[in-house]
């Protein structure tokens, strides 16, 4: 008999702290021994998507998969298999799910290869516009705010989304305590994190933080508080100084800000206040704070780049680290999320995949619907011109983006549930999820907890650690490891010498293991580890500094931009901006200009939608993961939070049931009506268990965000605008 404690290893001392389990972690043997929990092999019975299954036996489910896969391939190639996004298993190794790396990606491997995809849903703006900037997207670790006098946090909400007790709001409070760093919030909503702890929190209209960006910008130049020397050493384009040859005339930032760039429109902070929806004087008020108070660690969330606008708003969120020279320093930050220090993790190794080929990781619907006619230069096809082929094979292993997670469930319900279309979907899952219910294979598999397995380590600071876990409870009814069932395949697909190298689970988590210890050895033997079960190391260097050498000798140590330095103004984009074609209003530029992006604020179609919807990461679940945990529930319901003024107007009351609607869809749920949200703002707690009769009127019935975002990307990465809504509310009469 197991019980959830929570790590009693060592002193809890800063930096070397222990890790204690959040909310979800202490509910796992709710999980693990749920009822409804998927117990033999199924195969389809009824319409794709209606979840009519019948059980049959793994020989039968291994056979039809492995038959199917060899029939798609032979018909239409390897580039016709699709290996779908999933974050289920993050923390794993054996078990990890992530798409390209996992045991799935693995046997496609050995079998010819898949086609696979770029970004991520988490942060594919953030990851494609950094580097732009930065020739890579780090940040300071958070621990290292106890050497800040300052943190402004853009939608940042590590209290709910970094909750363990490994995790950043730890190091946030420890170090607080220490260097008594004020503390501002800048979030549509009054977070977790704000919660009493903040100084101040200011209120902002969804996708706007590049207008908010850009006003602070004109206050501190106009009043002489940027770090000249900064930007005139370490930068381009920040002036006429240093912006490339190839710019326009007065291409530059400081053009842009003051009004002689191509709009004409010099950024104020009275010009920026009816678009942020921030008074005239906190703007002024705030430049003037960040610039004189240093070191000042400005981060940014990933919520804000989950946008239309996305590309252009972190980037200018990362201009207020470089005004005021506040990147590659102690206390400081660039303005990119916050980091963890890592100890050295080796997976196993997935092999190479032989199809060059990847599509953005959220164009995968398109792709199924018309593939065909996705390009380079229209939807960011990537190692090729246009795919040749549609999707027609999906795995979906531990993950919900085939359904639940990804944007316009009503269209991606007609999309899947035409069998023309995708021929077959194989889900390995715990749960008869949204997404399950569209599977041709459903393939129960054994949880993490189930089974041995290496585990890396989160964010945890300036800490690093490394679990070896071991089977909790023996397997249950039909449940099988992935490995088996990769093994299994290889077998019926005459890969099985390749694929296992002659190894067990336990073999090649030896094998990994001694690699590891190669890299760092203070890891104990394997034995050892295995009795232990957690390993935990301090960064030796204190704190992690990102771009520290790039600060102390810019020429010995260049960033990874083309020109060594942080590009202000980028000439890659600027080509981009000339070569890639896009429907109006996107847009690509050389520079971090705000721009209202489609479903912004400043988007026509909010005279018909007026309400601005974001969503928010839930501490009651991890996305889907855990919603249907009844305690989890009880403590953190689905709810729909509504400013008073709004409520007012509407006549809805706290708790009464609500329909949110737009061109997509409807959901319905309880409102929260709260001052925690600003007015023309609404906000769901992302991830809720899609409820609706689809053969009906599709109506949602728990607040299943996913039914009113759009499948349309994002302009430069492509990916999922999922912040981006413009939605009605109105009381269900
Ligand atoms: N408990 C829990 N933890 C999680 C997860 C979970 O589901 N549950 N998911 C994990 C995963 S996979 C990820 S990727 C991360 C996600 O981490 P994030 O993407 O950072 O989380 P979000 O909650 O989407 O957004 C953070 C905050 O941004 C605010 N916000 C939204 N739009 C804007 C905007 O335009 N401007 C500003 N200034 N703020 C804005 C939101 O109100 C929210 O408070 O969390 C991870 N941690
Ligand atoms: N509207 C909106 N949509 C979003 C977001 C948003 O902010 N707003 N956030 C996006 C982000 S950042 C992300 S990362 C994605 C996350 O989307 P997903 O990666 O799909 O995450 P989950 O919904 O947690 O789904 C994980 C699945 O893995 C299964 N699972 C868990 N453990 C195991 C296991 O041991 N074995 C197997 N086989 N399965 C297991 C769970 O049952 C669940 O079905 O969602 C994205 N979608
Ligand atoms: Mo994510």
């Amino acid at each position: 008999m197991y019980r959830v404690e929570t790590d009693n290893t060592g002193l809890d001392i800063y930096g070397n702290h222990q890790i204690r389990a959040c909310l979800r972690g202490r509910s796992i043997r709710r999980v693990m021994n749920h009822p409804d929990r998927l117990k033999y092999p199924m195969k389809r019975v009824g319409k794709r998507g209606e979840a009519k299954f019948e059980r049959i036996s793994w020989d039968e489910a291994l056979d039809m998969i492995a038959t199917n896969l060899q029939r798609i391939v032979q018909e239409y190639g390897n580039e016709a298999v699709y290996i779908n996004y999933s974050s289920g298993i993050s923390a794993g190794n054996i078990t990890r799910s992530s798409a390209s790396t996992s045991m799935v990606a693995r046997l496609m491997n050995c079998y010819g290869g898949f086609l696979s995809h770029y970004g991520t849903y988490s942060r594919a703006q953030i990851l494609t516009a950094m580097p732009y900037t930065y020739g890579t997207n780090q940040g300071n670790s958070t621990s290292d705010i106890i050497n800040s006098k300052l943190v402004v946090y853009f939608g940042n909400n590590p209290m709910e989304n970094r909750s363990s007790g490994a995790g950043v709001t730890y190091h946030l409070e420890q170090a607080r305590e220490v260097s008594r760093a004020k503390m501002i919030i800048i979030d549509p909503r009054y977070s977790d994190t704000a919660a009493g702890r903040e100084d101040e929190w200011i209120p902002i209209r969804p996708g706007t933080d590049a207008a908010l960006a850009a006003a602070m910008a004109y206050v501190m130049i106009t009043e002489n508080l940027v770090d000249q020397p900064f930007l005139d050493k370490y930068c381009v384009g920040y002036d006429e100084k240093t912006l490339p040859p190839s710019a326009p005339k007065n291409g530059h930032y400081k053009a842009y800000i003051l009004g002689d760039g191509d709009d004409r429109i010099a950024k104020t902070p009275k010009w920026a206040a009816p678009i942020t929806g921030i008074p005239e004087q906190t703007i002024i008020r705030l430049a003037r704070e960040i610039a004189t108070t240093k070191p000042c660690c400005i981060t940014q969330g990933w919520g804000i780049q989950r946008q239309s606008n996305g590309e252009l708003s972190v980037r200018a969120v990362a201009m207020l680290a470089i005004l005021t020279g506040n990147v590659g320093i102690h206390g400081g930050n660039s303005g990119a999320r916050e980091e963890t220090y890592k100890i050295p993790f080796t997976y196993f190794p997935a092999g190479k995949n032989p199809v060059k080929t990847k599509i953005p990781v959220f164009m995968w619907t398109d792709a199924v619907a018309r593939g065909p006619e996705l390009t380079a230069l229209h939807d960011g096809i990537k190692g090729k011109d246009k795919l040749n082929v549609p999707i027609k094979f999906i795995w979906n292993y531990a993950g919900n983006t085939l359904v639940n997670q990804h944007s316009d469930i009503n269209r991606t319900h007609d999309i899947l549930q035409d069998e023309s279309k995708c021929e077959m979907i194989v889900v390995i899952d715990n749960f008869l999820t949204s997404s399950a219910r569209y599977a041709d294979l459903l393939l129960p598999d054994l949880m993490v907890a189930e089974q041995a397995d290496l585990t890396p380590n989160e964010y945890a600071g300036n800490m690093g650690y490394l679990i070896f876990g071991q089977p909790a409870t023996t397997p249950k009814f039909e449940r099988r490891s992935i490995y088996w069932m990769m093994s299994e395949l290889a077998k019926r697909l005459g890969i099985e010498a390749q694929f296992t190298e002659g190894r067990s689970q336990e073999d090649w988590l030896k094998f990994v293991y001694e690699d590891m210890r190669k890299k760092l050895p203070d890891f104990p033997e394997y034995e050892q580890m295995k009795a232990q079960g957690i390993f935990k190391k301090r960064d030796p260097k204190g704190h992690l500094v990102a771009y520290k050498a790039f600060r102390e000798d810019p020429e010995k140590n260049p960033l990874k931009t083309p020109s060594g330095k942080i590009e202000i103004y980028s000439e890659s984009l600027a080509k981009l901006a000339a070569t890639w074609q896009l429907e109006a209003p996107d847009i690509i530029h050389p520079l971090p200009i705000y721009h209202y992006g489609f479903n912004g604020y400043e988007d026509p179609k909010r005279r018909q939608y007026p309400f601005q919807l974001v969503g928010f990461h839930y501490k009651g679940r991890t996305h889907s993961s855990y919603g249907n945990v009844a305690i989890l529930q009880a403590a953190n319901p689905q709810e729909v939070w509504l400013n008073p003024l709004d409520a007012a107007a509407k006549n809805i009351t706290d708790g009464a049931f609500v329909r949110l609607f737009n061109e997509h869809g409807e959901t319905r749920l309880p409102a929260k009506v709260t001052p925690r949200i600003m007015p023309g703002v609404l906000a769901i707690p992302q991830g809720a268990w899609h409820q609706a009769d689809m053969a009906g009127d599709k109506i949602d019935h728990n607040g299943s965000m996913n039914v009113i975002t759009t499948q349309r990307p994002s302009p430069l990465a492509k990916g999922n605008p999922q912040q981006s809504n413009l939605v009605q509310i109105e009381l269900v009469g």
